[in-house]
């Protein structure tokens, strides 16, 4: 009773605004931001009754990623750091569509019913944290009053983070006391450290040759993540590589506004504050959460970049991880009895460049497609000892199952013991360990990822340009077209054909066929109401040509 009281109280602060319908979707309610109090009250209900359901700490992250300044949005954390839950998303739907604070309640009602929640009043905990945009304060205050509308639940306002940031804080809070954004920037800078030691010291042949000064130039988008970058940089103190940041919100530019990986990755063109002074330079840009990377070269004679993007990031992750397994199995000989083969499964999206997903082929590795959103790559890497994913545009991490790590912990005490000196094999297990630590295992880091990057690049000798001609990318081209309903179209085989309306794919078969290496198709974006169009054929000319025929025939 006294449970309704409280719900219905503060529900009817926050009535849904009129005319907007928003669905959870590839990443959370996204919308402008003036939309948004009553979804995000409601997302802190949903993120409450999570805590309650499951008995751990959730997480609620305030932000609208790499979208305008104005938008906003919201996404909910599992106790694992993973996303939300699939099966709660319709319920995540139903709540922020429950027109009056009565239907709020009936559903809510109804929904902890069905999952049998308790309100025991045993305490549970949401960790709230939002990226650098002005809604976030008054958003901040909405998803506390939803949080709090739920007795036994409370809310923790962790300030501005990274999103990575913060599903790391939500996985660590459930399995150790440390668990705070410092925690988070200390195992960072502690786990580089360690790997800079195993990949530079431990390289083949051992050498101080490799390491040179060096330098790297990040657009952090005018947002969150180049000021964590920098704090990190002061933690980090490194000697043999430069980092500067640009872009870092400090000097006043507006977020994700002609900068930050979106931009970059999607335009192709030289980011603002970006230009001569840093031709030759590697470049690296994140999004407006830091959730995304991608690398970039200024050449002298235009402003088109040369990008080095998500499926270059994954190649360069899997080129080293393939090599220190097969160090492992080579060196091995009669020491492997246990005969364990650790499985790596490489993860992309219809949108990996065709040239990427030939190149990982041709290297023997395994890889699959999933559709579009990180959930469904996360989950489908899950299913790996090694699982790599990324999504073109930049968003990826490596999942490392625990009987791997366990195994490749033991093999490393077995070989320290057995071996005078350090053995090649051992320095693989320790590099390997060393890439669990640094690597977020919740989700996708700009952050982390940019220093595993470094420490590989270092380890190979290789420059930004021999890393970018792991393979060469197949032009192509990206479309929106705005739709009266999305919805209409209807998708299978990760997302790679159309099953609805009829036709349709018959269609963009027909067209494609007509390029050389082309390769098309059509999408309902999860974040935005348009449908997406992608192109891919041998030249720039023939995918542009590609995508907007196929563009007219959605319309
Ligand atoms: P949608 O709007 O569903 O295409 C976009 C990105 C996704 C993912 C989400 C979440 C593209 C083509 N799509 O999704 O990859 O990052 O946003 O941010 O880049
Ligand atoms: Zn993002």
């Amino acid at each position: 009773e006294a449970q309704r009281s409280l719900l219905l109280s503060s529900a009817a602060r926050f009535p849904p605004p009129e005319g907007a319908r928003l669905s959870y979707g590839t990443a959370g309610f996204r919308a402008d931001a003036s939309l948004l109090r009553s979804t995000v009250f409601r997302a802190g209900i949903l993120a409450a009754l999570r805590a309650l359901k499951t008995r751990s700490v959730i997480g609620l992250m305030i932000t609208a990623s790499h979208n305008k300044v104005s938008d906003n949005g919201v996404k909910i954390s599992d106790p694992s750091g993973e996303m939300l839950s699939q099966d709660w998303e319709p319920f995540a739907d139903s709540l922020a569509a429950a027109p009056t604070a009565d239907r709020l309640l009936e559903v809510v009602a109804e929904f902890a019913g069905l999952q049998r929640i308790e309100f025991d009043g045993g305490k549970v905990e949401v960790l709230v944290g939002r990226d650098t945009r002005p809604s976030g304060p008054s958003l901040l205050e909405a998803a506390k009053l939803g949080i709090g509308s739920i007795i036994g639940a409370v809310a923790v306002d962790v300030g501005i983070l990274t999103t990575p940031q913060l599903h790391w804080m939500v996985r660590a809070s459930n399995r150790s006391t440390q668990a705070s954004e410092f925690d988070y920037l200390e195992q960072l800078s502690r786990s580089f450290r360690l790997v800079s030691w195993c990949l530079m010291d431990l390289i083949p042949g051992g050498s101080e040759s490799n390491k040179k000064n060096d330098k790297l130039v990040v657009d952090g988008a005018n947002g969150v993540g180049g000021e964590k970058l920098l704090v990190l940089k002061e933690m980090l103190n490194l000697k043999d590589l430069e980092i500067e940041v640009w872009n870092s919100g400090r000097e006043g530019g507006v977020l994700n506004e002609g900068v930050g990986a979106d931009f970059v990755q999607k335009e192709k063109v030289v980011p603002s504050g970006f230009g001569l002074q840093d031709v030759g330079i590697r470049c690296a840009s994140l999004d407006g959460d830091a959730d995304r990377l991608v690398y970039f070269t200024v050449p002298s004679y235009s402003n088109k970049i040369e990008l080095v993007d998500g499926d270059k990031i994954l190649s360069l992750f899997a080129v080293f991880i393939k090599e220190q397994l097969s160090i492992l199995n080579k060196e091995a000989g009669a020491s492997t009895e246990d005969g364990y083969q650790p499985r790596i499964g490489i993860v992309q999206t219809a949108y990996a460049n065709g040239a990427s997903t030939d190149y990982l082929k041709q290297l023997g590795l395994e890889v699959v497609l999933t559709p579009t959103g990180v959930k469904y790559l996360h989950h489908k890497a899950t299913q790996y000892d090694i699982g790599i994913y990324f999504e073109a545009n930049g968003h990826g991490t490596i999942l490392f199952s625990e009987p791997f790590l366990h195994w490749l912990d033991a093999k490393n005490s077995e070989l320290s013991s057995v071996a005078e000196g350090c053995s090649e094999q051992q320095k693989a297990a320790s590099r390997l360990l060393a890439v669990s630590k640094l690597i977020n295992p919740a989700v996708g880091d700009a952050l982390s990822g940019m220093l595993l990057v470094e420490a590989i690049l270092q380890y190979e000798g290789w420059s930004i340009h021999r890393w970018s001609q792991l393979y060469h990318d197949l032009p192509s081209k990206q479309l929106k077209v705005k739709v009266a309903d999305r919805t209409a179209v209807v998708t299978a085989n990760a997302e790679t054909e159309v099953v609805k309306p009829p036709g349709i794919q018959e269609a963009i078969n027909a067209e494609t066929a007509k390029y050389p290496k082309g390769r098309c198709f059509i999408r309902p974006s999860g974040t935005e109401d348009v449908i997406r169009v992608y192109a891919e054929a041998s030249t720039q000319d023939a995918a542009d040509s590609l995508a907007n025929s196929v563009a007219q025939l959605v319309d």
